[in-house]
């Protein structure tokens, strides 16, 4: 229970009186103390600590987070593990910041967060290229980058502390792997490929993992691939679009994440052929909507890439901290689910 002071409560009174009036003329004012942006594309930031009154005691580590954006239900589960992680220990000030899917808006973000001199910066990098400029500020400023999810590519390796995420050339050789056991290896299939976000390594190195394990063997062969940027929309879209060029030629789909596999489910089904059965399909991530398309028969394998990064992050950053020394690929356990496997699992899925 608080106890307001005389003197304070006027202060209080001034600063709501202030802060009400700057509010009304537009320049509303965000926890960090900067001016909300409202043009749509900038970064959305949030600051979700609990107010303290920043003695020595209450020091906390502060983690700016630039998080890619919302385009998948895989992405929400990582941010919510973000935020529960870092939001539920008093130790941690989390700063978010959501690029919308815009690379420079992910750069600006970590210069705000090297201007706010944050403790450490938690990066999901949208794209793999591009980032060597901003990741020399951060380390001139003596930031650690901590590499979430998606990985980046820099000739100096110094430019980042870790990468916690997932093997996603393992992840497509498993895709192709169970694909082939699951259809047959000696059965001739005519696969479409729906990528993902162009330019990310989730999509570059899923793409090189399949591509591999087909490439091995002459009855299987990718006819048609297009990037469904990881979105439910696009990947209907895409898949529309293959159906109508190549339909009764396609006999398997293989997509990069679950949402674009949903939305060709949607395509299939309204083209007049049965998804799971006509054509077998193939994701990775394996959210919970994917393991109720595998329950329905809609979907035939997913591929599990795990979000709930949020601990290891925390750990990471407090062994940082403490001058352990950290893998520089801190890597996520994984498994593949189909059939009654993936039916007995669903019930305990988090996300
Ligand atoms: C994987 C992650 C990918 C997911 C997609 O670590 O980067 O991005 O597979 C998400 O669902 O959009």
């Amino acid at each position: 229970m608080f106890k307001f002071k005389k003197k304070s409560l006027v202060m209080t009174t001034v600063l709501a009186t202030v802060l009400l009036l700057s509010a009304c003329s537009g320049n509303a004012v965000n926890g960090n103390g900067g001016k909300a942006n409202n043009t749509p594309s900038a970064p959305k930031t949030e600051d979700t600590a609990p107010k303290s009154d920043n003695t020595e005691s209450d020091k906390k580590i502060v983690v700016g987070f630039s998080q890619i954006g919302a385009e998948s239900g895989w992405r929400d589960a990582e941010t919510q593990s973000i935020k529960d992680t870092f939001g539920n220990d008093a130790q941690f000030e989390l700063k978010f910041s959501d690029a919308q899917q815009k690379q420079e808006n992910q750069i600006k973000a970590i210069r705000t967060f090297i201007s706010q001199k944050v403790d450490a910066i938690a990066l999901a990098p949208v794209v793999e290229s591009g980032w060597e400029t901003v990741l020399e500020e951060a380390k001139a400023a003596n930031i650690p980058v901590f590499l979430l999810d998606r990985t980046v590519k820099v000739s100096d390796e110094s430019l980042y502390t870790s990468f916690i995420g997932s093997d996603f050339i393992l992840e497509g050789q498993n895709a192709a792997k169970t694909m082939m056991e699951l259809l047959g290896e000696d059965k001739q299939v005519n696969i479409v490929e729906l990528q993902g976000t162009v330019g990310a390594s989730a999509a570059n190195d899923r793409q090189q993992g399949f591509q591999e394990i087909v490439d091995a063997n002459p009855n299987y062969k990718i006819i048609k691939s297009q990037s469904g940027d990881f979105t439910r929309a696009k990947g209907k879209e895409v898949m529309e679009a293959f159906l109508k060029s190549d339909g009764k030629n396609i006999q398997a789909v293989y997509a990069h994440n679950d949402d674009m596999a949903l939305g060709a489910i949607q395509a299939i089904e309204e083209y007049g052929l049965v998804p799971g059965v006509d054509i077998f399909i193939v994701s990775v991530d394996g959210t919970k909507p994917a393991f109720e398309a595998i329950r329905d028969g809609k979907l035939n394998v997913t591929v599990e890439c795990n979000p709930l990064l949020g601990p290891q992050l925390k750990q990471a950053i407090l062994d940082f901290k403490d001058g352990v020394t950290l893998e520089k690929w801190i890597k996520s356990d994984e498994d593949v689910y189909f059939g009654q496997k993936a039916i007995d699992a669903l019930p305990n899925r988090t996300y």
